[in-house]
């Protein structure tokens, strides 16, 4: 049985997770408007990636014997400067999660429960690849600085991203 406290906090990450997926999303619909239709599909790949560490979520509080609660997502941004301040707002945000799901860990570590820090694991090692996605993409449009050759390049090679969840799943 999950204990109330992890549950609660859970349930808040399920949130931040379909949240991330909304912000992503957005952010695919700016960047087809500013004709980058690849950098929009790495993005709507990025949103289906987060509906699935959602539901991963989801379906462990279920396992767990707990019960999913699910709030309002907040409305994301719309607007950005540029393509580099999507990428960069994206990274921050990235940071903040990975943030939220340490505080996650140390929920289960102060209480004792083995099993969602196991669980969790799997969490820790996303964020650090999807950090370092970002990152790369935030240090690659910055050698480019905004020209349009290097814009195309990235915008062409970012449309071959597809969805695949991990094969345990
Ligand atoms: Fe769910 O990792 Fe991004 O936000």
């Amino acid at each position: 049985m999950l204990n109330q406290k992890m549950q609660k906090a859970i349930n808040e990450q399920i949130n931040k997770e379909f949240y991330s997926e909304y912000l992503y999303l957005s952010m695919a619909a700016y960047l087809e408007d500013q004709g980058l239709s690849g950098m929009a599909n790495f993005m709507k790949v990025q949103a289906e990636e987060e509906r699935f560490h959602a539901m991963k979520f989801f379906d462990y509080v279920n396992e767990r014997g707990g019960r999913v609660f699910l709030k309002q997502i907040d409305q994301p941004e719309e607007e950005f400067d540029s393509v580099l301040a999507v990428f960069e707002n994206s990274l921050e945000h990235e940071q903040f999660v990975t943030k939220s799901i340490n505080e996650l860990m140390d929920i289960a570590i102060e209480i004792n429960d083995h099993a969602t820090r196991s669980f969790l694991n799997w969490y820790v090692d996303e964020q650090v690849e999807e950090e370092d996605t970002f990152c790369n993409i935030v240090y690659q449009l910055k050698l480019i600085d905004g020209k349009g050759n290097g814009l195309l390049m990235m915008d062409k090679e970012m449309a071959g991203r597809t969805f695949t969840p991990p094969a345990s799943e």
